[in-house]
């Protein structure tokens, strides 16, 4: 791959001071945006235009106060109890006490690792090419453990708290007021970014199969909801070039070498509060720095298309499995929607559930009971779409 800038390993002091300057000055940019506030409908009881008009001119909106009190320290609860049950390499099936490790009856291994600061795609051909472009690593601290868990694959059958977020009626109206009432699914992946460990995300844009339709526009790759249970801070957050998903495939390697560093000018950092929740699009530029901050970030993903440009298409998943998307397909992947709205209602049955139109007389056979959490549940995500 064509990596403009020579690779380059700072100590994690001077990665974090060679941010200093950037992080000012994109964190008073990010600020200027105007793309924040809560989820907030209009008397007709659709989202406030204005909101949808923000999301669609910078590429991300950030939602605040989504969460509950409760509802963010079941979802701490569960990616704690996630990680303690990790296993204790990659190779291994045992976690660090001895016992069997957490997810080994999935089909999809969940946990991803990577070496501490580093930047394991970019400037790579992994995952189609996607990152063109090296980021700076940095020196992790001596006692720095060899790996650290980057990812978690298939969130839903993983951690119960995550599928009641998944059927957040706020949130979903949001999925139906950018997208169409019969919106569908992509996957839920968590972000892990430890202290002085978690590993850089290369820049890169998201989709990978509309680029060159005719009828290509700002929303064709969709969106993922990032949903954050730390604060997510300009040092261990997303960055994104705003308005970058309304220009089509971008010259990523020309914007790092006019930048003589990682550090693009043009970029922002996605700032919020823990419990808060960005919506993003999956064409926008963004990437993040290894984590030398003192602070972790924890987001999880939950992404959704638009259903026509899923609808058939024949795909090559980033494993290599080849795919497509029919009708059977995307509605056994939907069910996870109606799942966990019904999963959301019985936690929290003062909330007025989401209409999810697709599924609306399959509300019963949508139950989240020990039966569909066997039969659909388990191993959802080898239904996982991609576009
Ligand atoms: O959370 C991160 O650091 C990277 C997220 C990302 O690249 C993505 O969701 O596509």
């Amino acid at each position: 791959m064509n990596d403009v800038v020579a690779h380059i390993t700072l100590s994690a002091e001077e990665h974090a001071q060679s941010m200093s300057t950037y992080i000012e000055d994109g964190e008073r940019r990010a600020h200027e945006l105007g793309n924040r506030g809560p989820i907030r409908f209009d008397v007709d009881g659709n989202l406030e235009s204005r909101i949808l008009d923000a999301y669609w001119e910078h590429g991300f909106y950030v939602f605040e106060d989504v969460l509950r009190d409760s509802e963010l320290s079941d979802l701490r609860e569960d990616v704690a109890r996630m990680l303690d049950g990790a296993p204790r390499d990659p190779k291994s099936d045992l976690d660090t006490k001895g016992r069997q490790a957490l997810g080994r009856e999935f089909s999809r291994e969940p946990y991803r690792w990577a070496r501490p600061l580093s930047d394991p795609l970019g400037g790579t051909s992994k995952n189609k090419g996607r990152h063109p472009s090296a980021m700076h690593e940095a020196v992790p601290a001596q006692d720095a453990p060899k790996w650290t868990v980057q990812n978690l694959h298939g969130n839903l059958h993983l951690m119960e708290s995550t599928l009641r977020l998944y059927g957040h009626p706020g949130l979903l109206a949001v999925a139906e007021a950018v997208l169409g009432a019969d919106f569908v699914p992509y996957n839920e992946v968590t972000f892990i970014k430890e202290p002085g460990l978690g590993p850089s995300v290369a820049w890169h844009q998201d989709g990978t199969t509309h680029w060159d339709s005719d009828d290509w526009d700002a929303g064709a790759h969709g969106f993922n909801f990032m949903t954050q249970l730390y604060p997510s801070t300009a040092a261990n957050c997303v960055w994104a070039i705003p308005g970058s998903h309304k220009q089509g495939k971008v010259d990523i390697p020309q914007l790092v070498k006019d930048a003589d560093s990682d550090r693009i000018a043009s970029a922002v950092p996605m700032l919020c509060e823990a419990g808060d929740a960005f919506i993003m699009n999956r064409q926008i530029v963004h990437g993040s720095f290894a984590n030398t901050s003192s602070e972790r970030r924890v987001t999880l993903n939950a992404g959704f298309f638009p259903r026509k440009r899923i609808q058939d298409m024949t795909v090559t998943h980033l494993d290599g499995r080849v795919v497509t998307f029919d009708d059977h397909h995307i509605h056994e992947r939907s069910r996870m929607i109606q799942i966990g709205i019904d999963a959301r209602r019985q936690r929290y049955p003062d909330e007025a559930p989401f209409h999810y139109a697709p599924l609306a007389d399959e509300v019963e056979e949508n139950r989240w009971n020990a039966e569909t959490r066997r039969s659909v549940v388990k191993d959802y995500n080898l239904r996982d779409m991609y576009i």
